[in-house]
């Protein structure tokens, strides 16, 4: 299925560029790392993308995780419209907020209170401040091509579209702000515990990818996280484990569950809003009471709790309670058919080729491997893999478009789809 005609798409891109710099409101969607012109979507159902050309995609971005059930999943759907029809916002409280709680506490039991808001930037931004407050210290640890949101401090050695575009930071964030933040490699213990010695009682505390998404996809070595918790209790400082990705990805209740963790706070977003914008802080009661009206840590916001939000986070989240056990069986046997699928075709082209993968979430780099850290994953011929995405992408399979990001699957992507995309795979390491 031949997808490079994308005349509409172009002149939609030329329009966006009047109005939009780079003709987007987020960098990762100019593939800029991959080039060429972005389709512009026109509509989505399952695990299908239409562009503004008639093309159809099988989409393996899924809105950048959101989309775990597929577009237009018709119970989603049908709640939003049902809230739609009380109108769109009140700016005061809801039984739905607390419904959503509810939910999102029988999957996350180490959530003892929370707060929405309305992205996982606000999220994360939220937890690190209420950490400062709870500590009365100032230094933060973040890892190498961790991605957080855009919140100034934590845009210091970042992933995502920052290392998507190449660039260590970003400007307009002044050095007193990207000094309080420790930039460290993952999957380095002992670049923790220097960090700690050289900065005694000063280190309010760790925010964590507990799957890196944001490098490409990167797993934590074995006894990564407990070390990591065992440090933060010795010196006092909080351990955030940042969920936004792999929050109802890599398990229902997320890595805290896969990997039995224990942290003081967790951060949430994408799947939680079923794709409308909810962000989720939350964790320990002594912390999170610190939080106003109750305490001192101011955090606000007008859309926060949004009643079509709640609607849709509650349709996404009670299916996925009700059917978890066939949901995660599929999105696991789904990945794993995909992932080794092309690997052997790449492996029987003679490529170079890293597979990572946690579930329903997966990066291919185009290196020798293995990939472990942002520095390894930095030595992937970026150029090879823009020439696949875009024979994948003019043969309608669409890759999120950088190698320094993770792809998805839905509960709707089929056996047949993961057939197409390892045939078309496999043509493009061929070619
Ligand atoms: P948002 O503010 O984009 O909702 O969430 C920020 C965020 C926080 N934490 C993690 C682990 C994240 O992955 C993200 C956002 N992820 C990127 C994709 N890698 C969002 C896509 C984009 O920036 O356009």
């Amino acid at each position: 299925m031949n997808t490079a005609n994308r005349t509409k798409s172009q002149q939609l891109q030329a329009r966006a560029e009047q109005f939009f710099p780079g003709g987007v409101n987020s960098p990762v969607r100019a593939f800029r790392s991959v080039g060429g012109a972005p389709p512009f979507i026109a509509r989505a159902e399952g695990a299908c993308l239409h562009d503004a050309d008639g093309n159809r995609y099988i989409d393996y971005f899924g809105s950048w995780g959101p989309m775990i059930l597929g577009h237009a999943f018709p119970p989603v759907v049908e709640a939003i419209a049902r809230a739609a029809k009380n109108s769109a916002s009140y700016g005061a409280s809801t039984a739905a907020e607390a419904d959503l709680a509810e939910r999102v506490t029988a999957c996350y039991p180490v959530l003892e209170k929370l707060r929405f808001v309305s992205s996982g930037t606000e999220a994360t931004m939220s937890a690190i401040r209420l950490a400062r407050a709870a500590t009365n210290r100032k230094l933060i640890i973040k890892f190498e091509g961790c991605y957080h949101g855009h919140a100034d401090g934590l845009l210091v050695k970042a992933g995502s579209g920052i290392a998507t575009l190449g660039i260590p930071g970003s400007a307009g964030v002044p050095e007193e702000i990207a000094g309080l933040t420790l930039a460290l490699p993952y999957n380095d213990v002992a670049a923790v515990e220097a960090a700690f010695r050289a900065h005694p009682n000063q280190i309010a505390a760790i925010i964590l990818e507990p799957v890196v998404g944001n490098a490409g996809c990167i797993l934590p070595a074995e006894g990564y996280h407990a070390a990591l918790r065992k440090l933060t209790r010795e010196h006092g400082a909080l351990l955030i484990i940042d969920e936004v990705m792999t929050g109802f990805r890599v398990a229902l209740g997320g890595a805290v569950e896969r990997f039995s963790l224990d942290p003081d706070l967790v951060t949430l977003g994408k799947i939680v809003g079923g794709g409308l914008p909810v962000g989720v802080y939350g964790g320990k009661r002594q912390f999170m009471d610190l939080i106003a009206p109750l305490g001192p840590v101011y955090q606000a916001g007008t859309l926060s709790g949004n009643p079509l939000a709640m609607a849709a986070g509650i349709a996404t989240l009670d299916y996925l309670i009700a059917h978890k056990v066939e949901v995660y069986s599929k999105l696991e046997s789904l990945s794993k058919q995909l992932t080794e699928g092309v690997a052997t075709a790449a492996r029987e082209a003679g490529i170079a080729l890293t597979t990572n993968r946690c579930g329903a979430m997966w990066t291919w780099f185009f290196t020798a491997g293995p990939v472990s850290n942002y520095d390894q994953a930095a030595t992937s011929d970026t150029a090879a893999f823009g020439r696949f995405h875009n024979h994948l992408l003019n043969n309608g399979i669409w890759l999120p478009p950088s190698q320094f990001e993770a792809a998805f699957l839905s509960t709707a992507h089929t056996e047949a789809d993961i057939a197409q995309t390892v045939s078309v795979a496999r043509e493009a390491f061929n070619n």
